[in-house]
């Protein structure tokens, strides 16, 4: 493992010196280019312009994987989350720093008194913790008499670290030897599409035999968006025609997905507004049509959120959760959002895995969600590393 992580060496680390730009969405050709060029994971190690970085060659890792018992694709991600928290941290974008820099300015006081945790009150609420945890934290805060600068701190981390710990917040692509099937859904816009490309690319990776199913049969333009990243990612997609029943599509996906063995089905499905009844039974239905063929599919039903509209993310998970039934959710858009802390109601009201974070527009740009990191990262230097 440590050999792996050396190949990528240091045109790794230093791409994290450079600024993350506005994300701009690769071109096919742009991302097959680069798909000739290197190994993934290690896209930041294609994306670095340092010419002196030769990746490995194709049949060298080939080797090398079959020799040793691979990683899983969460393990990879967590060693690159470790070894390199500044990429990570850069990656969550300005304006979650900016309300991170507020969090801290306001827990590094020297005395907690009522102005300093009005800061920090302020501070969480602009985060969209939430108004009960953020009461909860005060309280406990106020409680404790903390009146140095470290405590103020570690019992901050502490207090929201605890807020997560008895969930596994990891997204198993494949526990078993059955075929897994992965239902997505969410608002209009939310990210899904981009976020079920992302998760193809880590099955892919794993060398998972990856089925896409486009139920988005709404907008011709849906159906080719997910084309075009299933040819990026050089995996098959199952598309309806515009105006079919998307539960049909979901039936012959399905059906080809266990007839063909593969390792994972991922469903996409059409942006929906929570509140609209029609197309909330419109899900219930694709659900019920795979469990025809699978009692225990959809394995994972996967609300994905906006990170960057807040407001209305409980409503959401309510509706989505008393309609289907979500088994976790995938937040996006961190990279562009200062509401981070709705992370810690979602887990705190309904106990809910949050598998992963969308941090970009392209198909690395997922990280799995790890407690201790995220609220380093929330509370954190400018490393993301806690002082
Ligand atoms: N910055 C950023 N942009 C993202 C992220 N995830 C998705 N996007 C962008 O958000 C926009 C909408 O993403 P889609 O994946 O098409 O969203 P969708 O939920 O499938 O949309 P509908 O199918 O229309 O409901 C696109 O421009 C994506 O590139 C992310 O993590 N960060
Ligand atoms: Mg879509």
């Amino acid at each position: 493992m440590k050999k792996w992580f050396k190949k990528i060496g240091q045109s790794f680390l230093r791409k994290d010196e450079t600024k993350d730009k506005e994300a701009i969405p690769p071109t096919v050709e742009q991302v097959e280019t680069k798909d000739k060029e290197a190994i993934p994971p290690a896209v930041e190690q294609v994306e670095t312009k340092d010419k002196e970085a030769i990746p490995p060659a194709v049949e060298q890792v080939e080797t090398k994987d079959k020799e040793a018992i691979p990683p899983t694709v969460e393990q990879e991600d967590t060693i690159k989350i470790q070894k390199n928290k500044k990429s990570w941290f850069n990656k969550l974008g300005d304006n979650f720093k900016k309300t991170s820099s507020s969090i801290r300015k306001a827990i590094f006081v020297k005395r907690l008194d009522e102005k300093s945790l009005e800061e920090i009150e302020e501070a969480f609420l602009m985060s969209d913790l939430g108004v009960n945890n953020t009461n909860l934290l005060i309280d406990e805060l106020k409680n404790k008499k903390i009146n140095t600068n470290n405590n103020t701190q570690e019992n901050v981390a502490e207090f929201l670290e605890k807020q997560f710990s008895n969930i596994n917040h990891e997204l198993n692509l494949k526990p078993n030897k059955e075929l897994r099937v992965i239902l997505v859904f969410g608002v209009n816009g939310s990210g899904k599409t981009t976020t079920i490309a992302k998760l193809a690319k880590k099955g892919k990776d794993r060398n998972l035999k990856v089925l896409l199913a486009a139920a988005d049969t709404f907008r011709a333009a849906a159906k080719e968006q997910i084309e075009k990243w299933a040819n990026i990612i050089q995996i098959e997609v199952l598309s309806g025609n515009i105006g079919e029943d998307p539960s049909s599509v979901v039936f012959k996906a399905h059906r080809k997905a266990i007839d063909e063995k593969f390792d994972l089905l991922i469903i996409d499905t059409a942006g929906r507004l929570h509140n609209k009844v029609e197309l909330m039974e419109e899900l219930k239905k694709m659900t019920r049509i795979i469990q025809k063929n699978d009692e225990e599919a959809p394995h994972n039903k996967i609300l994905v959120l906006d990170s960057t509209i807040g407001q209305n993310t409980y409503n959401q998970i309510d509706s989505f959760h008393q309609n289907i039934g979500l088994t976790g959710v995938i937040m996006t858009k961190l990279d562009g959002s200062a509401k981070g802390g709705s992370l810690i109601g979602i887990t705190r009201k309904y106990n809910l895995p949050i598998h992963a974070l969308g941090v970009g527009e392209k198909i690395d740009d997922l990280i799995p969600f790890i407690p201790k990191d995220f609220i380093n990262a929330l509370l954190g230097d400018n490393t993301g590393d806690k002082k």
